[in-house]
């Protein structure tokens, strides 16, 4: 047993804390954003590190021309240190590319930062900041390998030194070819026992105390918040939540509305995913929301509930429940119900229709890509065709903004609600944005002048609504698209093989 010791010690140096954004999502670290920077329009990749502190890799495609230089800045996303921004880094052109950018930042700690981009070019300045929720999300392991190879040479050295140690005691003074006599003998042993222990002692009070700076990390390892779903009398769906233990300044009562609500809860009839709900609890209680359900088809759901705090940083709870068939209240205000065929993957799992068939004669159709690669970032384009088959001129906002799609895996590893904006949440890109001044060239901060959200209402929009996002691995994902015309909130589904 104690043999394994000083690799663990060494361990220490090499076992580093892996980092993934919050769970704004599920299962899909990389955050897609398209915003304004002053006059220039930007699409915005940012992979954060497995590591904190740790390196976040960033890309920046122009949308606009004549871009000279863009610089990047991590800040907290509120705070006084988001007042103190450091020294901005440059931005550079990897290929012959004049509109492609990219960089890297180090992400000290955990916590709800934003990245601040400064651009300039031939029509001045324009800075977009974009959100972005750090998290250690747990320890790596080191490779066995590796473990292997510095056990045996921690053993190496603690009976290197017991030799060396009863070496010296027995011959360091006996004159050159004699021997050593049977008393200094057994001196050597005495002192090889003795330093065998002290060894020994060492090796295990220096696990000790790296079981107690691996506790400590444990500590800071990101651990969603939990939700308990019940039904009460009345048809009412009752979502507690938990807080496992995380940082301790997380608070269950903070939280702040997101596009018009302060949850919005996804149901998806699992594993089929024939069925999806998009309704929007309150909040009852401290870490309580409450909602009357609508009628509901009997079956298993996965629930999925966004939610963002006060700082800016938002999680998303996941749990299941089990539902008879619910004879509920009417769908009204933003609340929204698809239903669809079941997923259902022919051959190697391509279904790759590029129009769906909407109840009220509607059409919605994908600009479907040739391939979809993970990673690769996309504008997912959908548009609304009236019964005719001709664009829907009577398309309008849907909680402020033109779409909202849903990207979900179906062996349920990834949940990500995106919009016009891209992952980041409608809140913290507020709050990022609220902070530029007047250089960004969008000074307020209100939902207007978010990309993609307009809160009037008043305008007629475009029947095209596009999603910046980029699929985190490669496999089958149904995609769940919401847009409205007239009073009705129409759901598409749209089914995507990703390599
Ligand atoms: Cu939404």
């Amino acid at each position: 047993m104690w043999k394994l010791r000083p690799f663990d010690l060494l361990a220490c140096f090499l076992v580093l804390l892996s980092a993934l954004p919050a769970r704004a999502h599920v299962g899909s670290p990389d955050v897609y954003a398209e915003g304004e920077a002053g006059p220039y329009k930007l699409f915005v990749v940012v992979r954060p590190s497995l590591v904190i502190p740790g390196v976040a890799e960033i890309e920046v495609r122009s949308r606009t021309p004549g871009i000279d230089n863009i610089t990047i800045t991590p800040m907290l996303l509120t705070g006084d240190a988001s007042k103190h921004p450091p020294v901005p880094d440059n931005m550079t052109k990897p290929s012959g590319d004049a509109q492609f950018f990219t960089g890297h930042l180090w992400i000290m700690a955990t916590g709800s930062w934003q990245i601040r981009f400064v651009a300039n070019g031939s029509q001045g300045q324009g800075v977009l900041s974009i959100p972005i929720p750090a998290t250690a999300m747990g320890t790596r392991k080191m490779q066995r390998g590796m473990g292997l190879m510095l056990a045996l040479l921690g053993v190496i050295l603690v009976l290197g030194m017991v030799g060396i140690i009863g070496a010296a005691a027995r011959d360091a003074q006996v004159p050159p070819g004699k021997t050593a006599s049977p008393d200094r003998r057994r001196r050597a042993y005495v002192a090889m026992t003795v330093a065998l222990v002290i060894l020994v002692a060492g090796v295990i009070l220096g696990n000790k105390w790296w079981s107690a700076e691996a506790t400590d990390y444990s500590s800071y390892i990101y651990k969603p918040l939990q939700m308990n779903a019940t039904i009460q009398p009345g048809n009412i769906l009752d979502l507690k939540m938990v807080d496992p233990g995380w940082l301790s300044a997380r608070k269950l009562d903070d939280f702040v509305p997101d596009h018009n609500h302060i949850m919005h809860l996804y149901a998806i009839r699992w594993p089929a995913m024939d069925v999806v709900y998009h309704l929007h609890p309150d909040q009852a209680g401290s870490g309580d929301f409450q909602l009357t359900l609508p009628d509901m088809a009997a079956g298993n759901y996965k629930l999925y509930a966004d939610v963002v705090h006060a700082n800016g940083f938002p999680e998303t709870l996941v749990t299941t429940i089990k539902l008879p068939f619910i004879r509920g209240r009417e769908l009204t205000g933003d609340d929204a119900e698809g239903t669809t065929t079941g997923v259902k993957w022919n051959g190697e799992g391509t279904q790759t229709s590029t129009s769906y068939k909407l109840p009220d004669g509607y059409a919605m159709t994908w600009k479907r890509p040739a391939t979809l690669i993970a990673k690769q970032p996309e504008d997912f384009t959908f548009s609304l065709l009236d019964a005719n088959g001709q664009p829907a001129k009577d398309t309008g906002l849907y909680m402020g903004m033109a779409g909202h799609a849903a990207f979900v895996k179906t062996d349920g590893t990834v949940f990500a609600h995106i919009h016009p904006s891209g992952t980041v949440s409608m809140a913290a890109l507020m709050l990022a944005q609220s902070q530029n001044g007047p250089s960004a060239g969008n000074t307020t901060g209100d939902m207007k002048d978010m990309p993609g959200m307009d809160m009037s209402g008043s305008q007629p929009i475009p029947n095209t609504v596009s999603f910046p996002y980029g699929f985190p691995t490669p496999g089958n994902y149904r995609i769940f698209v919401q847009m409205k015309h007239a009073n009705v909130i129409e759901t598409a589904t749209f089914d995507a093989s990703v390599q």
